[in-house]
């Protein structure tokens, strides 16, 4: 989708979802939602890490909004009672939000759709003056009734949630919602702050409310279940984590350094367009290994170094190739971004070349934006600015990116994720990569633009190339400006995870504009070895069936061999074929030979082979056929007798009786051409032609 389009429609939605309350101007400020589910009635019991309140009086107090996820049947009788939800909303905000009217367990559509309905009538029936327009999806919908991605908000069931509630949090995409709002049924939440996920303690709460309040731009949701004491452990968070994140939230709210808010409302917020999707770039607020779902997580011996960063600030340090620096999920919207950063290697550690990847994981399949792309400094002893070129496609699920050094370590520091939407008067638009076997067709509009005089399309395994010298061409061909273009060149595909290209309009004075993007993500798991059969036409001649399926790319291509031995290719070297038949004639007679067939997928990634022996004496065949056709039968004579001898298949699978061939002595291998006939006991005969 086109950049601009896709504002338009956001800005649409905007104006839709958020009548009753004036959009406001952009602000940065980090958002925290605290979402509760299930309000069970553990949230009414005194606590003595809460000063014997209890987790719902405590976070009252503070005023801290919580967005209430229902089950009505709680409310009625067992959970946090309507009263008590009525209180806390009116004291210190928040929402009150379905979780279903009985939480029960549904994996049909028309059940799902009549709880998304009855749920939100009974919560505003009992919460009088509190609309509930935000659902949040139970984890015992399964089925048709679970929507796990982007695309199953497109079912029945999603849009019937959508025409319900406003926004929704479904178990679609994990992560943070770095700058302006994607999809507002589109995230599940940041992280479970509950032993699921981390065995959360005060400090490690702290330290991560800490790194969030550096992250301007982010919504980040908590998801909670159950304070204190608990025997559902796995969804308890310890009380004094619990007073922690109650105590930091309402001190940093004070401070004006996070917005606290409910879910509704952070849906409704506005953020700047061009804000940076990475949490905390700089490293000033991030504390490794307090921080579980921070912007920022590590395996291996990262840290952050005090300073020696960029302006001698904070920065995170790499050691080696068994260390890591990963970025939380970022929920990105669609469209072209650039990432850059800064690095150096470590003092004395070498510049054997940094490592990057951003991943959008949890796709089917993973699209690998950076895949291992590797980045050295030209001055091992500066800090150099790198870049890269990402593209997010609509319905992608969210991004991680990660820094690994190859060899030594590296310093990164000041990280950046921002926009890049290319010019439509000089880069080329609607760039589309159609992958064939062996080859790709890539097609752009070139801009009417009359002083574009070439296009030059270049490809990379790892990166999509930033200029025109970058990557491996793939092609340049003169421009024919206003019109839709297109070449097709040969690719071999089978090296790659995913094939990134770039298409640039190169100007009449030499000048080159930023490239329009498109990638093909490589289908590569194999097809199936290819079931084989192997039948012996006549003497010599073969005829090699097979099947084999690849469910993601299709068969595309197959090769067959023949050879003495299993695998082998001595006899008949590989020969490719687009059938799933071949005839072979010319074989040898004397000896079973081996057929093996192998088949690739669209992209070229090759089967397991598939080896079946066949013995070529063609007595089988010739068996089958009328008494008086002429045949040609080849073996290995086993017997012989006074009127007539006996003639095996090579590898002795079947045999036949020769008359009228005096001159056959046992053991000899023999081409023998002659007519059928039947004894009088049904027995087949061949009758050798008469030798000249
Ligand atoms: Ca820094
Ligand atoms: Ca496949």
């Amino acid at each position: 989708m086109k950049r601009s389009v896709y504002y338009a429609i956001l800005a649409a939605v905007f104006v839709c979802t958020a009548a009753s309350s004036t959009p406001t101007a952009a602000n940065d400020t980090p958002i925290v939602v605290i979402r509760v589910d299930d309000c069970d009635s553990t949230w009414l019991t005194p606590l003595a890490a809460l000063d014997n309140k209890s987790p719902f009086d405590y976070a009252k107090q503070h005023r801290i909004p919580i967005t209430w996820a229902i089950i009505v049947d709680s409310a009625n009788a067992g959970g946090i009672p309507w009263a008590k939800l009525k209180e806390y909303l009116d004291y210190a905000g928040g929402e009150p939000a379905s979780h279903s009217y009985h939480h029960s367990t549904i994996n049909s559509v028309q059940a799902a759709a009549s709880e998304l309905a009855s749920s939100k009538q009974a919560i505003e029936q009992h919460l009088p003056g509190y609309a509930c327009t935000s659902f949040v999806q139970p984890g015992n919908w399964y089925g048709d009734a679970y929507l796990a991605s982007f695309g199953s908000l497109k079912n029945p069931l999603g849009a019937a949630l959508q025409a319900t509630y406003d926004q929704s949090m479904a178990y679609v995409v994990p992560g943070v919602a770095a700058g302006p709002v994607y999809y507002r049924h589109g995230l599940c939440a940041s992280t479970g702050f509950d032993s699921r996920w981390a065995n959360w303690t005060a400090d490690m709460t702290a330290a991560t409310l800490d790194a969030i309040a550096a992250s301007p731009g982010s919504m980040f949701v908590f998801q909670l279940h159950d304070v204190g004491a608990n025997p559902k452990i796995q969804i308890t968070v310890d009380g004094a984590a619990f007073r922690k994140l109650v105590d930091r939230l309402a001190e940093l709210r004070d401070a004006g350094k996070v917005q606290l808010m409910s879910l509704r409302d952070a849906r409704a917020r506005s953020v700047s367009q061009d804000v940076n999707r990475i949490g905390d770039p700089g490293f000033e607020a991030t504390a490794l290994g307090l921080t579980p779902a921070g912007p920022w997580m590590r395996t291996g011996a990262t840290s952050i170094a005090t300073s020696g960063g960029v302006g001698n600030s904070k920065y995170a340090k790499i050691p080696g190739a068994s260390s890591e620096l990963r970025s939380w999920s970022i929920v990105l919207g669609p469209g072209n971004y650039e990432l850059s950063w800064c690095q150096r290697p470590e003092p004395g550690s070498g510049n054997g070349g940094l490592a990057v990847s951003l991943t959008f994981s949890g796709a089917r399949p993973d699209a690998y934006e950076l895949d291992r792309s590797s980045y050295a400094n030209t001055d091992p002893n500066a800090w150099e600015r790198k870049r890269a070129l990402i593209r997010s496609e609509d319905g992608m699920p969210s991004a991680i990116l990660r820094f690994m050094p190859l060899a030594g370590g590296y310093g990164v520091d000041d990280v950046s994720l921002t926009p890049a939407p290319t010019s439509p008067t000089t880069s080329p638009s609607s760039s589309a990569v159609a992958p064939l076997y062996g080859h790709c067709a890539v097609s752009w509009n070139t801009p009417a633009n009359p002083s574009i005089t070439w296009i030059c399309v270049r490809s990379s395994s790892s990166c999509f190339p930033l200029q025109p010298g970058d990557g491996t061409p793939v092609a340049v061909v003169r421009a024919v400006p206003g019109t839709r273009q297109d070449v097709n060149v040969p690719m071999d595909w089978s090296q790659m995870r995913c094939a990134h290209f770039s298409v640039f309009s190169i100007m009449s004075d030499g000048s080159y504009s930023q490239p329009d993007l498109a990638e093909v993500t490589i289908d590569q798991t194999p097809p199936t070895t290819p079931a084989v059969t192997a039948s012996c036409t006549s003497a010599g001649s073969i005829l090699v069936t097979w099947s084999s399926a690849d469910p993601e790319s299709g068969v595309a291509s197959s090769t067959y061999a023949v050879g003495s031995t299993r695998g082998a290719s001595d006899i008949v070297t590989w020969t490719q074929t687009g059938l799933n038949r071949a005839e072979v004639s010319g074989l040898p007679v004397s000896t079973p030979i081996c057929v093996t067939v192998r088949t690739r997928n669209l992209f070229g990634v090759e089967s397991q082979p598939r080896t079946v022996r066949a013995s070529l004496g063609g007595i089988v065949p010739a068996c089958n056929k009328a008494n008086g056709e002429a045949v040609r039968i080849a073996g290995v004579v086993t017997a012989v007798f006074g009127d007539c001898c006996y003639v095996q298949e090579p590898d002795r699978s079947r045999g036949i009786r020769v008359t009228n061939a005096p001159g056959c002595r046992e053991g000899d291998v023999v081409t023998i051409t002659g007519r059928l006939t039947t004894s009088a006991t049904g027995e087949r005969i061949l009758v050798a032609d008469r030798q000249p």
